[in-house]
């Protein structure tokens, strides 16, 4: 039986270098949208794979059933006023973004636990320069958002011996990890010398990352602090705060991956504090032959009969 074509509308110029989306599509037949493929009609095709689109791709698909968004995050696919209401949207779930996004976590909280910027300065300075080595087991580290990501970074957060809780917006029961739910914000947050953001950005989480959140952490009595790492979305932050609480010490430091406007201005404070690790939204690129092979695999389970996965709430808006 011949399989159902799948469009395509996202770039994947730059993560290709470690394998293309026909890796893991096992044959499925596909319109290269990005690329500039027009067939005359999109009549009769099901799926599309999408990350950004035009105003009326979807006009043009009369016979649409599934959305796949091309990450984990759906933000910028639901808030597209392109997308058609009513059709179900996934979003990408796979064993290589959830540990590439911890392998993040784990180093930025071992970045500051360990003091890299302090040693990285007395290099370039040629100077022999010994820092204060509390423990991970002296940190607590609360991570916001329990999701997928946020309870694969929990586990392996606790194996490097960090203290760790989390907040979500419904309650999770995970052993070893103090979980507190939207009610337990402020206990939550009082306990916290490393605060990690793995949050989906909805209106609840516009702008949530602010002074008066911050000035509710807790300060370490030997370790630069409170820490405040996102590797969730950029405008859950409000940046001028940020700046200005590295700037008189309510937050000691700060590992950013992403921001409120993308990329990061050239002319943003952020680049230049001494305590702030700045990245390009690299935390957990999406891996292109698994997002084939996740969307092939998802495919033939809905032909099944079986039901999709990862389905997306609009209500709740991830
Ligand atoms: P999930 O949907 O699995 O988890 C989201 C978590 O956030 C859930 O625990 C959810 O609570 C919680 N949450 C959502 N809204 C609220 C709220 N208002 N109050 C409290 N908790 C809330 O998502 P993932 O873990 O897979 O991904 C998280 C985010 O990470 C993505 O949405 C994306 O924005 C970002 N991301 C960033 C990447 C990068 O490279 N920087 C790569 C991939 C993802 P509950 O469990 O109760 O539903
Ligand atoms: C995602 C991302 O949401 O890369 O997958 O940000």
């Amino acid at each position: 039986m011949s399989k159902s074509t799948l469009l395509l509308s996202v770039d994947f110029t730059a993560a290709e270098k470690l394998g293309s989306i026909h890796d893991g599509l096992d044959g499925r037949p596909v319109i290269d949208w990005s690329k500039g493929e027009r067939p005359e009609s999109l009549a009769g095709i099901k799926y599309a794979l999408v990350w950004e689109f035009d105003h009326d791709l979807f006009d043009c698909m009369p016979d649409l059933e599934v959305i796949f968004s091309a990450g984990a995050g759906v933000d910028k696919v639901l808030s597209n006023p392109a997308l058609p209401k009513n059709i179900p949207v996934v979003r990408f779930v796979d064993h290589s973004l959830t540990t590439r996004m911890s392998e993040w976590i784990c180093m930025q909280c071992l970045n500051h636990l360990r003091q890299q910027k302090h040693y990285d300065a007395a290099q370039k300075k040629a100077e022999w320069a010994d820092a204060p080595q509390p423990q991970a087991s002296d940190v607590n580290i609360g991570i916001m958002g329990l999701g997928v990501l946020g309870q694969d970074a929990a586990h392996k957060l606790k194996t490097l011996g960090f203290k760790v809780s989390g907040w979500s917006r419904t309650l999770k029961k995970i052993e070893g990890v103090e979980c507190y739910d939207e009610t337990g914000l402020d206990k939550f947050l009082n306990q916290c010398h490393y605060l990690v953001g793995l949050l989906p950005l909805t209106d609840e989480t516009t702008a949530l990352f602010n002074r008066d959140l911050f000035s509710k952490l807790a300060k370490h009595p030997v370790l630069p602090s409170p820490i405040f790492i996102n590797g969730g979305r950029g405008k859950s932050q409000v940046e001028v705060d940020i700046a200005r609480c590295l700037e008189d010490g309510t937050l000691g430091g700060v590992s950013l991956d992403v921001f409120e406007t993308e990329p990061l201005s050239s002319q943003s404070p952020l680049w230049h504090f001494d305590n702030a690790y700045i990245f390009p939204h690299v935390a957990a690129n999406s891996d292109v032959a698994a997002l084939g092979q996740y969307v092939d695999g998802q495919i033939k389970r809905y032909e099944a009969g079986k039901g999709l996965e990862n389905l997306v709430d609009p209500k709740l808006g991830y």
